[in-house]
């Protein structure tokens, strides 16, 4: 590993921060730190070939591209899907830096293939429970007031992989169904506002609302008013340009923290109801199967979780010495608290520096320091949000839960290191 800055201002208290200065300097973390940075003899820099004619044009590629060395670094399919249209492909974590997730890169899902919707012609209508019904286009949707907000999204079955034990998969594939974009879009209060309020006499309280997507699948939701009416926003841009095609285009809704099928895609229509209307992706899919044989339903927000990002599987240790230790943490319920991590299987636990102030409902990168002594290690990570949850252990999870569900998989994800460095998930 290359460059390492010195521990960032934001560790959470000056006595926190002296312990592990404290820690840093009589452990020898930073000697062998700046051992490893040291590798290369000091010479004068060579005239390399690159430098020596004038490179590309402008405009070679009008819309951007990654470096070509950075060919690897691509959403991947955990495995082979039998029908059409239905797939998933996943966020390359551990080939990514600070929490935005570059809009070529988000995870995808989608049940019914990705729809080619003309934005001049789509609508998205607003019925039911309202006082006014309206149908709105592209065009009104931009012109009224819109916000911005970082949020994280992750698909409920995001690692799955895991609940019967460790799958053996890269972090790619365990933990990928997870993306954090900049969302920009209308308040879903604000297109309440446009249709008059709602014309029950509850105020809202009580009240659901389905929506409903413009592809083959015509994905549709119900989702409970209150608790969704002072974040959720129908947003046509992320990452400060349009939605790309696979992630919704022109139109989504972005409910911040609720699981990932609750954010429709290619969305056409928001129809105000008193009841949850018990969709396919409500009943059928999207309830977890519990041990005594009933089923959770309207499980919506995502538990907070943790995972090392770097090393992870498929990474090797090349020396002894040392070594960051970073990955990404996030809740639906609120901001992230504090992360620790271990580098014993969980004997001790060190308080991971996290970079700025975390973020309501979006992710968090998190980084350690450590000292690797060559000999086999299993390393962890346990992230606590806002309200004090702390994220558990598989065995305290399959315990809560038994082993017949499979979405909403938040355990304490190990990576296992042998005397080689050779990171496995195992
Ligand atoms: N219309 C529609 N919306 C949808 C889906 C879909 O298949 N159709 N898939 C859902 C699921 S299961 C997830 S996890 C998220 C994925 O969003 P992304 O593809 O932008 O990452 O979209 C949700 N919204
Ligand atoms: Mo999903």
């Amino acid at each position: 590993m290359t460059k390492v800055r010195n521990p960032s201002p934001s560790i959470p208290t000056s006595r926190s921060r002296r312990r592990l200065l404290g820690g840093l300097a009589a452990s020898g973390l930073i000697a062998a730190r700046r051992a490893g940075a040291a590798s290369a003899t000091l010479q004068p820099l060579d005239v390399a070939p690159w430098s020596r004619t004038p490179g590309a044009p402008i405009l070679e590629h009008p819309y951007g591209l990654p470096s070509s060395h950075e060919s690897d670094v691509v959403r991947r399919s955990a495995r082979t899907w039998p029908l059409p249209g239905s797939a998933s492909s996943m966020t390359p974590l551990a080939d990514l830096y600070g929490t935005i997730t570059s809009n070529g890169l988000v995870y995808e899902r989608h049940h019914g293939g990705v729809p080619d919707i003309d934005p001049d012609q789509h609508r998205l209508v607003l019925h039911g429970l309202v006082r006014e019904p309206k149908l709105f286009t592209m065009d009104d949707l931009v012109r009224l007031p819109s916000e911005s907000r970082i949020h994280f999204i992750e698909c409920s079955g995001n690692t799955g992989s895991e609940w019967n034990g460790p799958s053996g998969q890269p972090v790619q594939l365990t933990h990928g169904l997870l993306s954090c974009c900049e969302w920009t879009g209308v308040r879903l209060s604000t297109l309440l506002e446009e249709v008059g309020g709602l014309s029950t006499s509850n105020g809202g309280r009580g009240g659901w609302m389905l929506v409903e997507g413009a592809d083959a699948a015509a994905m549709t939701r119900s989702l409970p008013l209150e608790r969704i009416l002072d974040r959720a926003l129908v947003v046509y841009a992320q990452n400060g340009e349009r939605l790309r095609p696979e992630n919704g285009y022109p139109l989504r809704l972005i409910v911040p923290g609720f699981e990932g099928n609750t954010n429709v895609k290619w969305l056409r229509r928001l129809k105000f109801v008193d009841a949850p209307l018990q969709t396919r992706e409500e009943t059928s899919k999207y309830t977890s199967l519990m041990a005594n044989g009933t089923a959770r339903q309207f499980a919506f927000e995502m538990d907070a979780k943790s995972v090392i990002t770097k090393p992870s599987p498929g990474h090797r240790l090349t020396a002894q010495g040392y070594y960051p230790v970073t990955g990404l943490a996030w809740s639906g319920r609120g901001a992230i608290r504090k992360v620790e991590v271990s580098t014993d299987a969980g004997a001790t636990w060190q308080l991971a520096r996290l970079d700025g102030t975390p973020r309501d409902r979006a992710l968090t990168r998190f980084s350690a320091d450590w000292l690797w002594q060559g000999a086999p290690a299993v390393i962890l990570s346990r992230a606590t949000d806002s309200t004090g949850y702390v994220q558990p252990t598989r065995e305290a999870l399959v315990a809560a839960r038994g082993l017949n569900s499979q979405y909403h998989y938040n355990a304490i994800q190990q990576w296992r290191i042998d005397a080689s460095g050779e990171v496995r998930n195992a």
